[in-house]
């Protein structure tokens, strides 16, 4: 089965990357968690951008703050798709350093970034980006989408 890996520099992330572990897990898409940090294990960080691709995953999530490598880094070794989660952390000065250490990447290497702490639409693009060859979980992203345009219908009744 594909599966999505979700990582983060640091176990303060999880707040918010569990967002997209949520999503997915409502999609009933596999979830491969874990803690990477490009800064403070460097050599886990080549070993999970080397191989995350060898054992089922198909989609990387990658979430971080401040001086935010993790997502850049995991794409440069890694052939998979990475979205990149930019998290206003602790050491972030107000969450522009963390957008913008994930977003401007140069020519060759992308990733595709999501809004700060977007951890959910980042999960909803994953599970898109499986849904395209899948369509068990393509049938599960229309019927997700059809659920937001009925709470906005049903929103609109109470004014
Ligand atoms: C980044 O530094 C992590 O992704 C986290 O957002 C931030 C702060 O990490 P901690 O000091 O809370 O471990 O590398």
């Amino acid at each position: 089965m594909s599966k999505v890996g979700v990582i983060m520099g640091s176990k303060s992330d999880l707040p918010v990357m569990q967002d997209a572990i949520d999503i997915l897990k409502g999609f009933d898409i596999e979830v491969e968690v874990d803690i990477v940090s490009a800064h403070r294990t460097p050599d886990k960080l080549f070993d999970y951008g080397k191989n995350a691709h060898t054992r089922g995953i198909k989609v990387i999530v990658a979430g971080a703050g401040g001086a935010a490598h993790l997502p850049g880094m995991v794409a440069s070794l890694s052939p998979l798709p990475v979205i990149g989660v930019p998290v206003k952390s602790s050491n972030s000065i107000d969450g522009w350093d963390s957008v913008l250490s994930i977003l401007q990447m140069p020519g060759g290497v992308p990733v595709a970034t999501v809004a700060l702490n977007g951890a959910k639409n980042a999960g909803i693009l994953a599970a898109q980006i499986l849904g395209s060859s899948d369509q068990c979980i393509l049938d599960k992203i229309m019927a997700y989408k059809e659920g937001l345009k009925a709470k906005v219908i049903d929103s609109a009744k109470d004014l």
